[in-house]
């Protein structure tokens, strides 16, 4: 599926720094920052770098090396939070699953036990 990038969105603007973000933790590829809106102890929102609008996109068109990075900033947030307990990761893709920022990103929530979601 093509796609166009739209480079006004939010997270688009918040990896330009015209919008502060609270970082838990960034590498070359990839940028980690709390969410505004938080519906746990830990939400962290990460972001690849590159202009990928959703999970699908990112996995069809990033390089091994965006990946790599991307999935080692999921790693690094899951250790600077301690969540050996557990946590969710989600991403929301398009209209059926209700994305509001058309640049892909993984919630990781934690710190406390989710309750089930696929019931
Ligand atoms: P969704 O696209 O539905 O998967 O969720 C987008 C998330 O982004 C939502 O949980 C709120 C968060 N969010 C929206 N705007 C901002 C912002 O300006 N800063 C931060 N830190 N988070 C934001």
């Amino acid at each position: 599926m093509e796609y166009n990038y739209d480079d006004q969105n939010i997270f688009a603007k918040i990896l330009r720094g015209e919008i502060p973000n609270k970082t838990a933790f960034e590498n070359d590829h990839a940028l980690a920052f709390h969410d505004i809106n938080p519906q746990a102890p830990v939400h962290v929102l990460v972001i690849p770098k590159g202009p990928y609008m959703s999970l699908d996109h990112f996995a069809r068109d990033a390089s091994a090396d965006e990946q790599v990075g991307f999935f080692a900033a999921v790693a690094a947030v899951c250790e600077k939070f301690d969540l050996g307990q557990g946590f969710r990761g989600i991403s929301n893709t398009r209209t059926h699953g209700v994305q509001e920022v058309p640049h892909y990103h993984m919630h990781i929530l934690g710190g406390r036990p989710l309750g089930r979601m696929l019931d």
